[in-house]
């Protein structure tokens, strides 16, 4: 059976483990799924069953600086806190920098330095970026100077929708059929979209009760309906691509909210049940639904948790705004419009 290891031993045969720089920096945009990824047909390597296909927060995600240390252990720092080592993600994160402790580098360990500006529980994965910054850090730490299909396969192990965090704009992770998952990987798809805006709608900051990973293995294993997802994901990518390229508005935010509906159906009749929205969520729903109903074109997706990401385009800010006054509204394609 083909572990994590193995992939990355032939990512990297050849490569140095010299330390190039003493200290390495990266960032990688956040992303957010318009046709999602759920389901793996492996779970070791986190090799999805269908494609899906992202648009990234420009430049709100995370910046990461690795520093190999003389030190037993890794050491994690987020947010400018150092870690306690028996929290589960920075067991998560160390996991997966075993993964590059091979030959003459078993004893190195790292400290990882990740500063997010997303602001915190706003309902946006961080460990997709955070993962691909990792990645890319220790990419220009030892100048293996891999291509981004490789770059996107290594942050794939760390965390599936981390493959997709390398690029600006609309992004495609395709499943690809190979066991070893080396055609399972993202690209940009390269259609920019100025006037499009997502929204974050918080409506619960708290943890999530259960993790993607479990919800997805038991969507998978129980849902009664989980046949029809691959059919309805590869239907979503082909409207919603199509969609993107006419700048299409309407059919594209449609496809995504019906897309991510599906999803959570889906999730609904796993057993026993995965339900990630709250009574605030539906009533979040209805609002939008109702703007729609007297003509504003207001969309939403929806995560594996309770928050909601409108989509609209620049000329309803306002009139979303008014609607949701905390929305916090991105611009994913103009860079220099955002906060930091
Ligand atoms: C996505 N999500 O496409 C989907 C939609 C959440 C809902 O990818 O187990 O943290 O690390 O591969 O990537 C969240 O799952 O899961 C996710 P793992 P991941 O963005």
């Amino acid at each position: 059976m083909l572990n994590k290891q193995m992939i990355v031993q032939t990512l990297l045969k050849e490569r140095s483990f010299t330390p190039m720089v003493v200290k390495a920096k990266a960032f990688a945009p956040s992303n957010i799924a318009l046709c999602k990824y759920w389901g793996k047909r492996d779970e070791t390597l986190n090799l999805p069953i269908t494609g899906s296909l992202s648009i990234s927060l420009g430049n709100l995600g995370a910046t990461t600086t690795v520093v190999p240390i003389n030190e037993a252990s890794d050491c994690i720092i987020f947010n400018g806190k150092v870690m306690d080592k028996s929290m589960p993600f920075v067991q998560k994160i160390s996991n997966f920098l075993d993964l590059f402790r091979m030959d003459q580098n078993q004893n190195m360990h790292y400290q990882v330095e990740t500063s997010l500006n997303i602001p915190m529980g706003a309902g946006v994965a961080s460990s997709a970026c955070g993962f691909a910054a990792l990645v890319s850090a220790l990419d220009s730490l030892y100048d293996w100077q891999l291509k981004p299909f490789e770059l996107s396969i290594l942050a794939r192990l760390g965390s599936g929708s981390a493959a997709r965090s390398f690029w600006h704009g609309f992004v495609e992770w395709e499943c690809g059929i190979a066991l070893d998952g080396m055609d399972s990987y993202a690209k940009p798809f390269p259609h920019d979209w100025k006037a499009l805006r997502l929204g974050l709608l918080l409506i619960d900051s708290n943890e999530k009760s259960i993790s993607s990973r479990v919800a997805m293995q038991r969507t998978l294993a129980t849902s009664p309906f989980f046949d029809a997802w691959p059919k309805t994901q590869h239907e979503d990518m082909i409207l919603l691509k199509k969609s993107i390229e006419d700048k299409d508005f309407i059919t594209f935010a449609q496809t995504a909210e019906t897309n991510a509906l599906t999803l959570h159906a889906l999730m609904m009749s796993a057993r026993p049940q995965i339900v990630y929205s709250k009574p605030e969520t539906l009533n979040m729903m209805d609002k939008i639904w109702q703007a729609r109903r007297e003509g504003l074109n207001v969309f939403f997706t929806q995560d594996a948790g309770p928050n909601l990401k409108l989509l609209f385009l620049e000329e309803d800010i306002d009139a979303v705004s008014r609607i949701f006054p905390l929305l916090k509204v991105i611009a994913p394609f103009n860079l220099l419009d955002q906060e930091c």
